[in-house]
């Protein structure tokens, strides 16, 4: 798992590799290399949209940094511009750190949001921060109080300790951690061989 997490934190210095993915509700779309662009990542136009409840909804995101804050914004209305997400983010819907990668089901409760009624467009936007820079996906929905179009069982966790995954003792994460760096150090150890190799 820690080699895992190490080397995606290489491979996602890689401007073409996905940081993130928001995966449910479904994104307005992704481009990897596009999602540094707000509000959407790269992505202007509604083209469709997910029902989503008025209490007790969520966002499915993928993550593939070791850790990442993000933070939840929502538009109200039919096609908003650029202009409202700036404005709705001096009131988040939501913060949240997440410390671990893969799987992530962030909630979002709206119903004690005051333009959040029955039948109501909006646009989520998630801003997530790995460390290396601010990324946006958008989620177009309709906000409605029985959201039987709204799929629960596409909120799933890959917690570190959680169900159907092995669970991490503390030696055994230390081990890892280990040879995560023994493998770098080999690889470095190689590079470096090379080189001298070739004078
Ligand atoms: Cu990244």
């Amino acid at each position: 798992m820690k080699v895992f997490s190490l080397a995606t934190i290489l491979l996602c210095s890689s401007t073409a590799m996905a940081h993130f993915s928001l995966d449910y509700p479904s994104s307005r779309g992704f481009i990897g290399a596009n999602e540094p662009l707000a509000p959407c990542g790269g992505f202007i136009a509604v083209t469709n949209r997910t029902q989503f409840p008025l209490s007790k909804g969520f966002l499915e995101i993928n993550s593939h940094h070791a850790a990442a804050d993000l933070t939840i914004n929502i538009v109200f209305g039919n096609d908003p511009a650029a202009m409202d997400f700036t404005t709705a983010a001096t009131t988040p819907a939501s913060s949240i750190s997440l410390k671990h990668p893969g799987n992530a089901c962030l909630p979002l409760d709206l119903s004690t949001f005051k333009n959040a009624t029955n039948n109501v467009n909006a646009t989520i936007q998630v801003v997530y921060n790995g460390g290396d820079s601010p990324l946006y996906q958008c989620a177009d929905v309709v906000i409605v109080s029985n959201a039987t179009g709204f799929d629960q069982s596409k909120c799933i966790n890959d917690l570190p300790t959680g169900t159907g995954a092995p669970t991490p003792t503390k030696s055994s994460s230390a081990a890892g951690a280990l040879s995560a760096t023994g493998t770098l150090s080999t690889v470095v150890a190689a590079i470096f061989m090379a080189a001298v190799m070739t004078f």
